[in-house]
């Protein structure tokens, strides 16, 4: 008499069997591969600049810029360590760059935001214009442009590189070259890109110079920080956000570059604000102020209080909650035109 066998060998058997054609069973995973709700392996992390800031000296002594080519102490999210991500599709790091010193010129498919987070005074050359870095500047750097940094004053300056790293990895679609030049030669007086698309007017004729990516070169902070507090003074409270705003690519209205968002928001005094989440996961600076963020995780509710020039990542699908008691600014960005091109993006507000 044979024994027939069980399902459970039978399947068992069936997958060894098949395992050496890479074959495998979708039921098995299923569930995994679409889940009733994002499930990501990010967590909630913050950075507190009083912490790092001692290794970023430290990397001062240990490297020159020219010699790392880029100074960078990247924010790894703590459950994605070894893969240069903040997020899934997101890189974050802080970059230093000494008096002095050249960053030298190069270009990449990956596009960058840098947001400055201290000292003032170093520049950044794209497409033959420079601009000068001030702390809360928004500083673009698009796609396939060459780019280079220098420090000519006398003091240490420190922003924030926000690039789309992992995405590009994921598509498989990054290429990159360095400039015969360390420096790049400047072709165009400094505010060359303002004048022509920072005041809601743009030339008459001609093409936007970088396709998809904003005009704008750097978007100041004094304008951003006077936005929002004119906003303050005509604009009702958001129960959840306070006072925010979005960047926008003046030429389409949509977001500064095609896969990065950036947003900056005022919490003003004493604001206790209401839980939201979006499929987005953001990377936060501090600009200014101090306050505190919740972010419901599965792990539990975790608990960060900040203060300026620190830095925090909260994933996709977790809620997040902003309290100040002494009022703060915050800048932020994500990958959200890339979830709205898809057509995939949500966002939750919570009671
Ligand atoms: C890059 O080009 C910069 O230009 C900063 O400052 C960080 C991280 C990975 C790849 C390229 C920069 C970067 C980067």
């Amino acid at each position: 008499m044979t024994i027939s066998p069980t399902p459970a060998a039978l399947r068992q058997k069936l997958y060894e069997d098949m395992s050496p054609l890479n074959l495998t069973p979708l039921w098995e995973v299923l569930h995994a591969l679409v889940p009733p709700q994002p499930n990501t392996p990010c967590v909630a992390a913050h950075w507190s600049y009083e912490q790092i800031k001692p290794f970023l000296k430290r990397s001062g002594e240990a490297i020159t810029a020219e010699e790392a080519v880029r100074r960078v102490l990247i924010l790894e999210n703590p459950a994605l360590r070894g893969q240069s991500a903040i997020t899934q599709s997101l890189y974050a790091g802080l970059q230093l760059i000494l008096p002095g010193e050249v960053a030298p010129s190069h270009r990449h498919t990956q596009s960058a935001l840098r947001f400055i987070v201290e000292g003032q005074g170093a520049y950044t050359a794209v497409d033959g214009e420079r601009t000068t870095m001030h702390p809360g500047d928004f500083i673009i750097t698009p796609s396939w442009t060459w780019h280079d940094h220098g420090n000519e004053v006398q003091e240490p300056v420190v922003w924030l590189d926000g690039l789309d790293i992992p995405m590009i990895r994921f598509f498989d679609a990054g290429f990159a070259e360095n400039a015969p030049l360390k420096s790049q030669p400047v072709e165009r007086t400094e505010g060359s890109s303002f004048a022509r698309y920072g005041h809601n007017m743009a030339p008459v004729r001609g093409d936007v110079p970088f396709g998809m990516t904003s005009p704008i070169f750097s978007y100041p902070y004094t304008r951003s920080r006077e936005a929002l507090h004119a906003m303050e003074r005509s604009a009702p409270l958001d129960a959840y956000d306070g006072f925010k705003l979005r960047y926008i690519n003046p030429a389409t209205g949509g977001s500064p570059m095609p896969t990065l968002a950036t947003f900056m928001q005022h919490l003003p005094a004493g604001f206790d604000g209401k839980a939201w989440r979006q499929t987005d996961g953001a990377v936060y600076s501090v600009v200014e102020g101090s306050g505190i963020a919740y972010i419901d995780s599965p792990q539990g509710l975790v608990r960060f209080p900040f203060e300026a020039r620190d830095h925090f990542v909260v994933p996709s699908w977790q809620s997040l909650r902003l309290q100040s008691t002494s009022g703060c600014v915050l800048f932020s960005y994500s990958d959200r035109p890339v979830h709205q091109a898809l057509g995939i993006h949500r966002e939750e507000r919570l009671s």
